[in-house]
């Protein structure tokens, strides 16, 4: 697990002080530049910095740490002044920047600021004692940021970097953002032709070629028998709406922002739909219910459509067109304990056959003062928050509560897990609604022949098999196991014109045993043909030469190791269907 700079006291303070060493530097190389913020982040620190007409490349970035070393060779203290709100405004006169930040401040706020040498920045610290002490950082990239973060605002210039008290706890920390680089599904999302994305279709719209297409397949097959057999029913609906069934659900009015726009088809207005409850209320409304049916369980492998800044697409994992792994379960009140305890049981025993095993549970709460933000019915959200905090204590669970970050619409639980790159990232999700059946005015006939609302709870266990399969590469490393993996086995003669037969006869006997195997019988050296078996991380290697064709009998070697086992066909069978049932 990479370090948390912004968590540990000392390296937030040293990173944060290396952020105005940067500043100091760049000043000097570029003495028109203006700063606007430069915080400690989880992964070291940044500064925004407005050069004009500059840019700072990555290639340039050594001049600025050369500087930096000069600076902090130097050796000038750090001293610490603090302003009243004039004299702050009168040092910083010529910086529209820092007198925005002094304005923004809240009424009380010590204003102060910090000098080393020939440079003086509007901070509130705390920092090192002396540049001295920042010796061991390294700047790792350049990016474009908006000003505020807003895309409505001119773009500033971004420089990351990162600070240690040692070369070793620096050259150790590169060394893991290096091994970060190498797990992240991009990169293996590449090498392993799993997807690819193309301007022509556009931002955040991944293509799945064939290999992450069986990924995906296998996922879906998975998911759909275990949710068959919880008595699930799947459904297929239209990956549009009109406006007005997004009026009605409220997405119109809340979830506009996240949508794309409106199109016009003959007099219809249609939107590309951002989440299917919509259309599973509609399913649901078909129909007269008693609560003898209840919980009805209505899934579907839908596709969604959202509008996701272009600065937060990312591979697999944030896109703009994505496949929920979707149900929407309807339940009378007294049954939410038991379904979202099924739903939890659910979520752990999928993370069990996948071997994850580092996540998060947080469950989303109301705040319970805020009235405006929340559904009001207050014995409602008492009751179901108990419930689910029983729930998660009778599975003995760590979790941890977030008040006031719950829907409108009621409370939720989310499995949050950390990507090779960048923040953390929800996959399944667990939404309790109590609002959105009563927008579509569902119901269900009770003992009494009173007509009830059902609540429901909305649910992703992947999330979408676009995150998941992010997640999934980087987990594996992109060695799926073996009932995952696009090709499971290679068959490879050691010489095609003595072998090739008995490869060949080998192949589609495992293709008829159902099996995805590829044969390489080029005309390559068998060494050349073994590295490549091992490069695509392919988990079975069959190797076939003189007395394996004799013998009628396979030779086999694993990824990752080099001592080959030799079997009968048969047990080699068995051996392959063990490890698929056991999802080695
Ligand atoms: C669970 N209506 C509910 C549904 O019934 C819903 O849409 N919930 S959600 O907004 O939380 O989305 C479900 C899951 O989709 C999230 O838990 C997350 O894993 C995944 N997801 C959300 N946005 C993206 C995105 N931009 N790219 C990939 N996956 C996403
Ligand atoms: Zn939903």
């Amino acid at each position: 697990m990479m370090k948390n700079i912004k968590e540990d006291e000392r390296l937030n303070k040293l990173n944060h002080s290396c952020a105005h060493l940067l500043a100091q530097a760049v000043k000097h190389l570029y003495p028109h530049a203006k700063f606007w913020v430069g915080p400690v982040i989880e992964e070291g620190f940044y500064y925004d910095i407005d050069l004009g007409e500059d840019v700072i490349k990555e290639e340039d970035l050594e001049t600025i740490e050369k500087e930096m070393k000069k600076i902090s060779k130097d050796g000038k203290r750090i001293v610490r002044e603090e302003l009243s709100l004039e004299e702050a405004l009168e040092k910083f006169k010529e910086d529209p920047y820092k007198i925005d930040l002094i304005h923004h401040m809240e009424e009380g706020t010590v204003i102060s600021c910090y000098m080393q040498g020939d440079f003086t920045d509007l901070c509130r610290g705390p920092h090192v004692e002396s540049v001295k002490e920042l010796k061991h950082f390294k700047l790792l990239k350049v990016s474009g940021a908006y000003f505020k973060g807003d895309s409505k605002n001119h773009m500033l210039q971004r420089i990351y970097g990162i600070c240690f008290d040692t070369i070793e706890d620096l050259e150790a920390h590169l060394q893991e953002l290096e091994e970060a680089k190498e797990r992240d599904h991009r990169k293996i999302g590449k090498d392993l032709s799993l997807f690819m994305s193309h301007d022509l279709v556009g931002k955040g719209m991944p293509l799945w070629l064939p290999n992450g297409a069986l990924i995906r397949k296998q996922l879906e097959n998975y998911i759909y028998e275990k949710e068959r057999s919880l008595g699930y029913q799947h459904v297929y609906t239209p990956c549009v709406g009109t406006v007005d069934l997004y009026k009605t659900s409220g997405h119109w009015d809340h979830y506009q922002e996240n949508m794309f726009p409106m199109m016009k088809v003959d007099e219809e207005e249609f939107v590309l739909r951002p989440m299917n409850c919509p259309h599973h209320m509609l399913v649901y409304g078909n129909s007269l219910h008693s609560y003898r049916d209840l919980p009805i369980r209505i899934g579907e492998f839908a596709q969604d459509f959202r509008y996701e800044a272009s600065g937060a697409v990312k591979g697999l994992e944030r896109v703009r067109c994505m496949c929920q792994n979707d149900a929407h379960l309807f339940v009378t009140p007294e049954q939410i304990g038991d379904e979202f305890k099924k739903v939890v049981a659910l979520i752990l025993d999928v993370y069990k056959d996948f071997g994850i095993k580092e996540y998060k549970f947080r469950l989303s709460l109301r705040d319970p003062l805020d009235k405006e933000k929340y559904f009001d019915d207050d014995a409602m959200w008492n009751e179901a928050e108990n419930k689910l905090r029983e729930v998660l204590d009778s599975f003995g669970i760590d979790y941890y509560e977030a008040i006031g970050e719950a829907a409108f619409y009621g409370p939720k639980l989310d499995v949050e897990v950390k990507p090779a790159v960048g923040p953390e990232v929800t996959l399944s999700t667990c939404q309790l609604d109590f609002l959105l059946p009563r927008r579509f005015d569902l119901s269900y006939i009770d003992k009494d022949g009173s007509k009830q609302v059902p609540v429901v709870l909305h649910r992703a266990i992947f999330g979408t098999f676009d995150r998941f399969t992010a997640f999934l590469i980087e987990e594996t490393k992109g060695a799926f196991p073996l009932w995952i993996a696009p090709t499971q086995v290679v068959v490879i003669p050691v010489s095609d014109e003595h072998h090739g037969e008995y490869a060949e006869e080998i192949t589609s006997w495992l293709k008829e045993a159902n099996y995805r195997v590829e044969l390489d019988h080029r005309n390559e050296k068998l060494g050349y043909r073994l590295r490549e078996a091992q490069t695509k991380k392919i988990p079975v290697t069959v190797i076939l030469g003189e007395q394996e064709q004799k013998d009628q009998t396979i030779s086999y070697r694993l990824f990752g190791e080099k001592d080959t086992t030799s079997c009968s066909k048969e047990e080699f069978l068995n051996y392959l269907q063990e490890r698929i049932e056991k999802r080695r």
